[in-house]
């Protein structure tokens, strides 16, 4: 039993609170966000004066929803995780939303929590009763993938290091440790020993037995026209990377449903959007980390207030289906989506799988000979469908560019004119995601994805946790921010501004919940009822949001709100410089039109 090697200069750990900050430097924890509680009083004093405040460094959060929701777009960018500290059970149901986020993308964040004492006999009067659960981690154990409370010093080490391995290995998720206030004050009377990181390695990523591969390269190779349909791939480089190189060498049409990126946007075998008109015609689909097929190759039913979706493929299509989701099939939430259709599933990571796939497919020297010619005439057809899309956006852009309020077409096109030349990322975007189609990111986790809990609050909290990831990387980090989403979590503002952290926070202000605004209008229309009222608890106006002024308040430089198409250039530059050149945030408020 000895400390890791890069511990060996730390003092002794005297408390039991000291030996969570050992931890946490063991395992590289950058930050711990926090708002501060008496229930882990000491782990506070631990990161601060123990730990001296980096590697971890505590951000403070105006709300816990931003702790975990911070972490989560750390976890994105950075693909670790980082923690996030919540007082007792009070915190943890501000935390809860957020942590749900989390556990619906399959994200590690470490949420620790303080509680009790859980000797009765020890608690002060009231605050220490009302504020205690049996057990804590019961609120939230539906969603995070393991959560434990050791009832001593000596057990914190081996619950640390498995929620730590737990939330890391893929399907990945959120980890709740709660700690009693007694352990964390305990005074020690020596050492607490715990091994070397090293004998707890992290598992060997999941790979799929030969009968999967056999049969994935024969039905390949058969199929006239596979299409690909693509989810979180992108969530590891060697994912991403060879899922272009599978489309690229038999000439598959990809649609990327955004869960992480999955495929550059400008590429001529990208059809995102376009599945009306391919997947009709489609003999094979590969599914590959998608939870919610269903979506992904149905058509909504938008009229009458209808709810079932239209089916769009084929029922004589042959579905492989690739992942790991149903690892992660608990009973509280039906986050695992409608039951998924396929004549062959797999069980595996798709960053060993799609490699393999690839390097087998290449070694078919005779069967790829065979097929080149229809290879080659589908490449010609998926890469006219391209164009015709790309064109008639082009069309589109232009038709509404002079329009007020401001077109988001325009507001998308302007921001990637002058983003042309940045190394950009995008860590959050609208609902629509329309936004994915304008900005032509090429790179692996250039667009972080969109967020599968629905839990607005998410887009600001979620975007400075990935800018503060990324800080001092050059990386230009960028959240298309809708207004409904950030009222939520506004005072996240403060965060930025405290911590400087580099973030172009462009508000899509439609000055309203306008999402909700279709769904009144679907009621109404199905109900006889007067359309025009569809609009009632749903606006932002009277009076609108001044967020420019909101975030100048929080100590972060702002524009707006900017209503001339003609102004929306300079302020999305002016944006840009402060970012960039004093590596701070910046919000330009844009009112734009509803999508
Ligand atoms: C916590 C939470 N409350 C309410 C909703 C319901 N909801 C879904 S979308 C939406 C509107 C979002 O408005 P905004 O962020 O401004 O985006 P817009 O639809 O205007 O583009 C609402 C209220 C939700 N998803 N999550
Ligand atoms: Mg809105």
């Amino acid at each position: 039993m000895s400390k890791p090697a890069r511990m060996a200069e730390r003092p002794t750990a005297q408390y039991g609170s000291d030996v969570i900050v050992d931890l946490l430097k063991a395992f590289e924890i950058e930050y711990v966000a926090l708002n501060p509680g008496a229930t882990f009083r000491g782990l506070h004093d631990s990161l601060v004066n123990y730990g001296g405040n980096h590697m971890p460094e505590v951000i403070l959060c105006p709300h816990e929803e931003m702790t975990v929701a911070l972490a989560h777009g750390y976890a994105r960018a950075k693909g670790k995780p980082m923690a996030s500290a919540v007082h007792n059970i009070v915190g943890l149901q501000h935390a809860a939303m957020a942590i749900y986020n989390a556990w619906c993308d399959r994200l590690p964040v470490i949420v620790m929590g303080g509680t009790g004492p859980m000797d009765t006999a020890q608690r002060r009067p009231w605050i220490d009763w009302v504020h205690t659960a049996l057990v804590q981690g019961n609120l939230v154990r539906d969603f995070v993938k393991w959560d434990d409370q050791p009832g001593s010093v000596e057990a914190v080490p081996d619950a640390f290091i498995r929620a730590y391995r737990l939330a890391t290995t893929d399907p990945m998720g959120p980890v709740y440790l709660c700690w009693d206030s007694e352990v964390q004050e305990k005074k020690l009377d020596g050492e607490i020993p715990f091994s070397s990181l090293d004998r707890y390695p992290a598992p060997l990523p999941i790979q799929a037995p030969e009968e999967g591969f056999e049969k994935a390269v024969r039905w390949l190779l058969e199929a006239k026209a596979p299409v690909i349909i693509a989810d979180s791939v992108g969530r590891r480089e060697a994912g991403f990377k060879a899922l272009l190189e599978l489309a690229e060498l038999l000439a598959i049409a990809v649609f990327d449903q955004y869960g992480r990126f999955n495929f550059p946007v400008r590429h001529p075998l990208n059809l995102t959007g376009m599945q009306e008109k391919v997947l009709g015609g489609a003999d094979l689909v590969l599914v590959l980390d998608v939870p919610d097929l269903e979506g992904a190759v149905s058509k909504r039913a938008q009229e009458k207030g209808a709810r079932r979706p239209i089916p769009l493929l084929s029922s004589k299509a042959r579905i492989i289906n690739v992942g790991l989701d149903d690892l992660l099939v608990r009973a509280w939430s039906h986050d695992f989506n409608k039951l998924r259709e396929a004549d062959l599933s797999i069980m595996a990571d798709t960053s060993v799988f799609l490699p393999e796939l690839a390097r087998r497919l290449k070694g078919e020297k005779e069967g790829l000979k065979k097929k080149a010619a229809d290879i080659e005439k589908r490449r010609g057809q998926w890469s006219k469908l391209h164009a015709e899309r790309e064109e008639a956006q082009a069309q589109q852009t232009r038709a509404k560019w002079d329009e007020r309020p401001i077109a988001t077409s325009r507001l998308y096109s302007e921001l990637a004119e002058i983003l042309k030349h940045e190394d950009w990322l995008l860590t959050n975007g609208t609902s629509s995601g329309k936004e994915n189609l304008f900005l032509p990111a090429t790179k692996f986790n250039q667009i972080l994805g969109k967020y599968k809990g629905g839990g607005l609050g998410y887009g600001l909290p979620a975007s400075l946790g990935a800018a503060l990831a990324l800080k001092g990387t050059g990386k230009l980090c960028v959240d298309l921010q809708p207004d409904g989403d950030l009222l939520f979590t506004i005072s996240a503002l403060w965060t930025a501004a405290h911590y400087k952290i580099p973030l172009l926070i462009v508000v899509c202000s439609n000055r309203s919940y306008y999402n909700d605004e279709e769904h009144q209008e679907r009621m109404a229309q199905a109900r006889g009822r007067p359309v025009e009222n569809k609009v009632v608890g749903i606006r932002i106006e009277d009076p609108p949001v001044d967020f420019a002024a909101n975030a100048r308040s929080y100590g972060v430089w702002a524009v707006g709100p900017v209503t001339e198409p003609k102004d929306l250039g300079k302020a999305l530059r002016d944006g840009l410089k402060v970012v960039k050149e004093k590596g701070r945030p910046a919000l330009v408020d844009v009112v734009c039109q509803m999508r």
